[in-house]
């Protein structure tokens, strides 16, 4: 074939334009094929929220404190000492906020309940009144067609819980709760999802204290508590399956996530090895039933204290993981007796308004893979994705959140890497919704795709809502 000049080329491309009457050359090279941007059928786009960090109305209703309530009263523990008082009032504006829900064209939303709304008391004494709030979201959401997905805690748990996760009957109680709501609620809710990120409520609340009840106990007491975490979550399986037994279960979990520094087979190895050893004590607990020996080897003295059947309870097979994804670390194969060598992050790593969510948009992909080779999970959900964005509103009334909708696009394309691949992940949770309480930061981190004005209440979408409604509807990565 005769070579031509780029020049040239450009004169003939010109004129074949300019005969057929068009301004553009009519095939753009370089533009992905559809396919190639394409999601599986029946993928399951949604968003996600929590009830503390949305709804406020904290009194409402017979609802009584959890430990997140005290916690944000508590002087210093919150940015600005910042509560859920009143959040995003979503207990009074869910109407609107499902409004919302809909315009996006979501099959699914991720919400939470409110473990003290429904058992004010911990125990023992049902809140029909609070149990009756769930039910009208519920079938608000089922009217437009939105399939709800249940976190049963989501962090506020109820304050009258004798030392909170640092008793035992703390996961009884959850058991008793979840067991409670499944079977009330199994006519309206086909997916619960038992607990939000271990490590969140267990290490942040006892062992750094940046998080309710804001605690700093020493190894042996935090290693309970993370056992009295996974043990809740594998008596909540049980619950939920003896009370609704045509319902799916998962839990939501923030595993810590390794991506190989080059993608070779010894350095996979490397990310296989340190996803397994670095998340011992929570997701390689629950999906192999069993503490790793390298765990208890390493705690010694301060490991936890196991009753019988414990293992089999948090080992209870589920329907699905849920994956919450933010940040990974870089990881390569190294010749110690663990394999692997875990990157320091320069100090000039960037990030996202929040510090902690460093760029890395190959983690989606990694969770992904990695967690399906070493357990070989039935689905994978990614129950969040998202982050913070400095957000302000411009003259015209917008919010231009670029920098979120390169993001969410980087790790959504990382996530149809992992489906062509062919890992079974069933469907995708942007976190979040809304603006709302980001815990110990308060109002100062904004994750959502609808901005809030606190004083008013009034949602604006931004332009990354835009952007998720034209995914959502086509179905693709755009
Ligand atoms: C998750 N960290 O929390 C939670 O599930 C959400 O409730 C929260 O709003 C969202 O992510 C954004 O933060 C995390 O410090 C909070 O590593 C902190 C960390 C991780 C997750």
């Amino acid at each position: 074939m005769k070579e031509l000049t780029r020049r040239q080329f450009g004169k003939s491309a010109a004129a074949s334009a300019a005969l057929a009457g068009l301004a553009l050359p009519q095939v753009s090279f370089g533009q992905a094929s559809a396919d190639s941007q394409q999601f599986p059928r029946g993928f399951v786009w949604g968003c996600a929220t929590a009830a503390y960090q949305i709804e406020g109305a904290v009194s409402a209703d017979g609802r009584k404190p959890s430990i997140w309530d005290i916690f944000a009263h508590t002087p210093g523990k919150t940015h600005n000492g910042d509560t859920g008082d009143v959040a995003d009032d979503s207990y009074h504006l869910y109407k609107e906020d499902i409004r919302l829900l809909k315009n996006l064209g979501v099959g699914g939303y991720r919400l939470s309940i409110s473990w003290p709304r429904i058992f004010p008391h911990g125990t023992w004494q049902a809140n029909q009144a609070g149990l009756d709030y769930y039910k009208r979201v519920l079938d608000e959401l089922l009217a437009n067609g939105i399939t709800p997905y249940v976190t049963l805690f989501h962090w506020d748990l109820p304050e009258a819980l004798p030392g909170g996760w640092q008793s035992r009957t703390t996961a009884q109680a959850f058991a008793g709760y979840a067991g409670y709501v499944a079977r009330e609620l199994a006519d309206r809710v086909k997916v619960f999802i038992t607990t939000n990120e271990f490590s969140s409520f267990t290490d942040l609340g006892y062992r750094t204290g940046q998080f309710a009840p804001g605690l700093k106990l020493p190894a042996a007491q935090v290693n309970q508590v993370r056992h009295h975490g996974i043990l809740a979550h594998g008596l909540g399986v049980q619950a939920i399956r003896a009370n609704a037994p045509s319902a799916r279960v998962g839990m939501a979990e923030n595993p810590t996530v390794f991506v190989p520094v080059i993608e070779d087979r010894e350095n996979i190895t490397a990310a296989q090895r340190a996803t397994r050893e670095e998340n011992a004590p929570f997701l390689t607990a629950v999906l192999e039933g069993k503490y790793p020996d390298s765990y208890l080897e390493r705690e010694g003295a301060n490991a936890p204290k196991i009753e019988a059947g414990d293992m089999k309870a948090i080992g209870s097979p589920l329907d699905f993981v849920g994956l919450n994804v933010y940040a990974p670390y870089y990881v390569r194969a190294d010749g110690s007796p663990k394999g692997y060598a875990i990157e320091p992050r320069q100090a000039g790593y960037p990030h996202m308004d929040s510090p902690w969510i460093v760029i890395g948009p190959e983690g989606m992909y990694w969770a992904v893979r990695l967690v399906c080779d070493l357990w070989h999970p039935k689905a994978i959900y990614i129950t969040e994705n998202g982050c913070s964005a400095e957000d302000v509103v411009t003259p015209a009334g917008r919010i231009e959140d670029t920098e979120r909708v390169m993001y969410l696009r980087a790790h959504l394309a990382n996530l149809r890497r992992a489906i062509a691949e062919g890992f079974p992940v069933k469907g995708y949770f942007l976190w979040s919704l809304l603006d709302n309480f980001e815990w110990a930061d308060g109002y100062s981190k904004r994750f959502g795709i609808h901005y809030v004005d606190f004083k008013t209440q009034k949602r604006i979408p931004k332009l990354s809502a835009e952007w998720y409604r034209a995914a959502i509807a086509r179905n693709a990565l755009v």
